[in-house]
């Protein structure tokens, strides 16, 4: 069976494990411990050089990057979350890239400043803290215009383009970003998030976090 190596706090896992259950693909989530640094042994590196998660392990094909994880598992089960029409298809890449290179990067670094770096603990970086609300600020409102085009990201249909953007903006309320003046980001995540891909894998991403609080 696919074994697909994660962690709940990892909006990478999570979008991989949002894309398997709204393909429909059975799998078993390999649980990383980082404190036990069980992501940097041999073995791990064999599936992937950087010692990073998400892995997959397709009997025994394995596979690394988060986008390039759902796009295979999409192609492999003839999904129509990554439709074949060519056009259409790379609308879909490129509004991936756009949100992981863009909004992605921008959200790493406000929710790594202001959630983990006291956690591990290392010292927080305020000036990516601060980059990263600026690049949001100019790149959310194009998102907010475009899913208010149309119903998704790319048209009216749930795509990978949408299961992306949805992990990336997961952790918002843990970030303290706030997503209000964005309404049509708003409207779409709030669907999204009743959909059974999502809740399958967590109610909400900040009580994963709480959990482990307490
Ligand atoms: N671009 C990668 C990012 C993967 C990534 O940075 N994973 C983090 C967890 S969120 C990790 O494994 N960090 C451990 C390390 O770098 O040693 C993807 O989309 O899968």
């Amino acid at each position: 069976m696919l074994k697909i190596y994660g962690g709940d706090l990892s909006s990478f896992c999570n979008k991989v494990r949002f894309a398997a259950n709204a393909i429909g693909v059975e799998y078993e989530y390999v649980k990383i411990n980082f404190k036990a640094k069980e992501h940097k042994t041999d073995e791990f590196l064999k599936m992937h050089p950087a010692g990073k998660i998400p892995v997959i392990d397709d009997n025994g094909f394995f596979v690394f990057e988060s986008n390039a994880i759902i796009k295979y598992l999409a192609d492999k089960h003839n999904s129509e979350l990554y439709p074949k029409d060519f056009q259409l298809r790379t609308e879909i890449d490129q509004w991936i890239d756009f949100c992981s290179f863009h909004v992605g990067s921008a959200m790493d670094k406000i929710l790594f400043n202001k959630v983990f770096a006291p956690r591990i603990p290392v010292p927080v970086d305020e000036r990516a803290i601060e980059d990263g609300y600026l690049f949001l600020s100019r790149y959310l409102p194009i998102v907010n215009e475009k899913i208010g085009q149309e119903t998704r990201l790319v048209g009216q249909e749930t795509t990978l383009a949408d299961i992306n953007l949805l992990a990336i903006l997961d952790p918002c309320e843990t970030a303290e970003i706030d997503l209000s003046p964005h309404e049509n980001i708003v409207r779409w995540r709030k669907d999204l998030k009743q959909k059974e891909f999502y809740t399958k894998c967590h109610r909400e991403y900040g009580l994963v976090l709480k959990r482990m609080k307490a």
